[in-house]
């Protein structure tokens, strides 16, 4: 068939809105029409050729919801109609991973998917001249048809909005799952938030979930701060107004450092300052930014012989076939906000805007409607 879809031609590029050939699902994989995506960080990562895995032509987009249009052969799971959010961490619950309570990822179609391709080891996306085109982090949600393993997709209820829980494939589950899945937060906890942008808000509204007495907040922009009180941030922290060092700042107002800390900037110097502002004996920091290709994180040992401890997190630890639906409920139950957090709505043909926002720091989440 031919569908829509914004391609990734090289680095350093916009995209291109374009017609493209997409072949129909083979064994163990699902058709699917997106019907909205939004605009996540490592998209843009990978289009300005920061990213030296980063591979092309490609069709980018990894954050989506839609509805399943056709299976392949062998597909049990799901059915046409069914409405399903892409995961960029599959979960086939069979191999050595997903069989492990102590990890989230499924390395089953980790290594055709890192390489663009499905898992036969081929893409079923073209140009109209028949140039092969790859798929990205399993998803390829810039394209208003796509093809999917059937474990990389999420049944989810179908009452639920796409141009809402359409972040919940990305950033909403990255940020609430760090917090309840990874940290594993408990009631009456003191925790510290660096970055308060789609991932940090997140954590807050996850911490908010999980009962924390207090959280901090740490952003260079205080144009973030009413955003983050609305989702519960309790003390607000502008690094560039702490006089001295930030440490000692942070450790005294979380009375002898913080349960949890979460970074959710991918500073390395950030990542650090997180770790030693954790509390002595128990404090426990969670990495969650990705950091820029080969940089180095650094502290002294004494930090973790005195215990905290150094963490981090992919999905935010989540199981996606397992989880995501749980929480599409939440967020229908009123337990967890979201739309707040959509600041843009974009047409596909103007998706090159909405790496712009994000470019200038001005949305939170801009999502494009098929
Ligand atoms: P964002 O740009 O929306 O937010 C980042 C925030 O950090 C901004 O508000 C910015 O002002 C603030 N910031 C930057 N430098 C700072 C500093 N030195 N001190 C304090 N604040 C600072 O980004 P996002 O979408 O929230 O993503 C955050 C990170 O999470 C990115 O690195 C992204 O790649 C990563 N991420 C990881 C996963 C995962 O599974 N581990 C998933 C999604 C996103
Ligand atoms: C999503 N991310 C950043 C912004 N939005 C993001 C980027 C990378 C990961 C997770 C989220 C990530 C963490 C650990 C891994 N990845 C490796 C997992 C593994 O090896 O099993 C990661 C993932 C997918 C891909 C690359 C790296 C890919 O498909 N290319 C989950
Ligand atoms: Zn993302
Ligand atoms: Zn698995």
């Amino acid at each position: 068939m031919r569908t829509k879809a914004a391609v990734a031609i090289e680095a350093g590029k916009p995209l291109e809105v374009m017609d493209v050939n997409l072949e129909g699902p083979k064994e163990g994989e699902v058709l699917v029409e997106i019907k909205a995506t939004g605009i996540c960080h490592t998209d843009e990562f990978t289009l300005s050729g920061a990213d030296p895995e980063g591979l092309f032509p490609a069709i980018l987009g990894h954050e989506g919801a839609g509805v399943v249009v056709e299976v392949g052969p062998g597909v049990k799971s799901l059915k046409p109609g069914d409405h399903v959010i892409p995961l960029y961490t599959a979960e086939c619950r069979e191999c050595e991973y997903c069989l492990n309570p102590k990890t989230n990822l499924c390395q089953k179609v980790r290594s055709t998917q890192g390489a663009g391709l499905m898992p036969d080891g081929t893409s079923r996306f073209s140009m109209l001249d028949g140039t092969p085109i790859l798929h990205y982090m399993g998803c390829s949600t810039f394209s208003n048809y796509t093809v999917l393993p059937e474990i990389s997709l999420a049944k989810v209820r179908e009452d639920a909005p796409f141009d809402k829980i359409c972040y919940i494939g990305c950033g909403v589950t990255t940020g609430i799952g760090a917090v309840i899945y990874t940290a594993k937060a408990e009631i009456g906890c003191r925790a510290i938030v660096f970055g308060l942008g789609g991932i940090g808000l997140n954590v807050i509204q996850g911490l908010r979930l999980a009962g924390a007495d207090q959280i901090v907040g740490v952003d260079l922009n205080p144009g973030k701060v009413e955003m983050a009180k609305r989702f519960g941030m309790t003390d607000f922290v502008n690094p560039a107004e702490v006089e001295g060092d930030l440490v000692p700042y942070l450790v005294d107002l979380t009375k002898g450092g913080a349960d949890y800390t979460f970074d959710a900037t991918g500073n390395v110097n950030v990542m650090r300052t997180a770790l030693e502002a954790c509390h002595k004996g128990w404090g426990e920091s969670i990495i969650i930014g990705v950091a820029p290709a080969g940089a180095e994180i650094s502290t002294r040992p004494f930090q973790l012989v005195t215990g905290r401890s150094w963490r981090g997190t992919a999905f935010g630890g989540a199981r996606g076939r397992t989880d995501v639906p749980k929480i599409v409920d939440w967020y229908m139950e009123g337990k967890i906000e979201i739309d707040p957090m959509i600041t843009h709505t974009l047409a596909l043909e103007d998706i090159n805007k909405g790496f712009d926002l994000m470019h200038a720091g001005e949305s939170i989440r801009a999502v494009v409607q098929y």
